[in-house]
């Protein structure tokens, strides 16, 4: 029984070997450039293009066909996806699924719609492995799953809502009359998988104020933390601040890839938490 997961470049994992696994990318399409988001893409250096770059940016989920090619032979597919409140990803991947099961109808595939990004599909596809590796069948880990996605959460703080508001992933007007356009912002991936945010930041201090408060308040007590981020300044002072809380927290901090370094921005930090 060969068992695979598979998720969007939004995760920010090129590589995962606990398991077989495969990251399919989004594309970030910026005047003359093109950036696919795999494992040859420098992050860094998209950044410093887009800083320059003064046009329209735009962004495109993976279609049905790239989703198929991911699945492969595989028997069980366990399919981890960005919200579908922001991104067409999941159900292209529903299509995908829909199709391999026709054609292979004893195969099993579950398409886990993250309703969040980035380090929080990451604690999601780390679980999945674990249980994997503990030999619960696909068919508990489906009912388990569920109930891991209710515990784990996200929360952020972006530069501005620039890219986010640009490309109608946040409305205008809600970023425009929260005044939050151009302004350093907290947030978090509210229960329906939509950007919401929780206070404005003016300075460091708040910023990191801000983020350990939205941790505590839902839930954070010392689970496992993941942190992707597009400033690693910032990622080691928040990794030193959750350990005041919690010394022996496993936490892991990483450069975001290009999906979310494209929508966080230069500066940006995600982090993904077990409640
Ligand atoms: O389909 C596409 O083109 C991709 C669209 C993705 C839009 C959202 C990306 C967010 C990236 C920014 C902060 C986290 C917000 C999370 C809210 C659930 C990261």
């Amino acid at each position: 029984m060969a068992f695979k997961i598979v998720a969007d470049s939004s995760c920010d994992l090129t590589r995962f070997s606990a398991v077989d696994f495969a990251s399919v990318p989004l594309t970030i399409m910026a005047g003359e450039r093109t950036f696919v988001d795999d494992a040859r893409l420098d992050p860094r250096e998209m950044l410093d293009y887009l800083a320059t770059y003064k046009g329209r940016s735009t962004t495109a989920c993976p279609n049905p066909d790239d989703w198929r090619a991911a699945f492969g032979e595989a028997d069980e597919v366990v399919c981890i996806t960005i919200t579908s409140n922001l991104s067409g990803a999941c159900n292209s991947a529903r299509i995908a699924r829909e199709d391999y099961l026709r054609q292979h109808p004893q195969r099993k595939v579950l398409v886990v719609d993250s309703l969040s990004t980035g380090p929080e599909m990451v604690l999601l596809i780390e679980k999945v492995a674990e249980w994997h590796l503990a030999g619960y069948t696909f068919e508990a880990i489906e009912r388990m799953v569920e109930d891991y996605r209710q515990t784990t959460h996200l929360t952020f703080a972006l530069e501005s809502l620039r890219s986010l508001v640009n490309n109608g992933r946040v409305s205008p007007a809600v970023a425009a009359l929260a005044g939050l356009l151009n302004i350093r912002i907290v947030g978090i991936a509210s229960d329906v998988g939509t950007l919401q945010p929780v206070n404005k930041c003016r300075g460091e201090k708040r910023t990191q104020q801000g983020l350990i408060n939205a941790m505590k308040e839902r839930g954070f007590k010392g689970g496992k933390v993941r942190i992707a981020h597009n400033n690693p300044a910032l990622a080691e002072i928040m990794t030193s601040l959750i350990r005041e809380i919690a010394p022996d927290t496993d936490i892991q901090a990483y450069q975001a890839r290009g999906l979310v370094s494209f929508y966080a921005e230069d500066g940006g930090i995600l982090i993904g938490y077990e409640g």
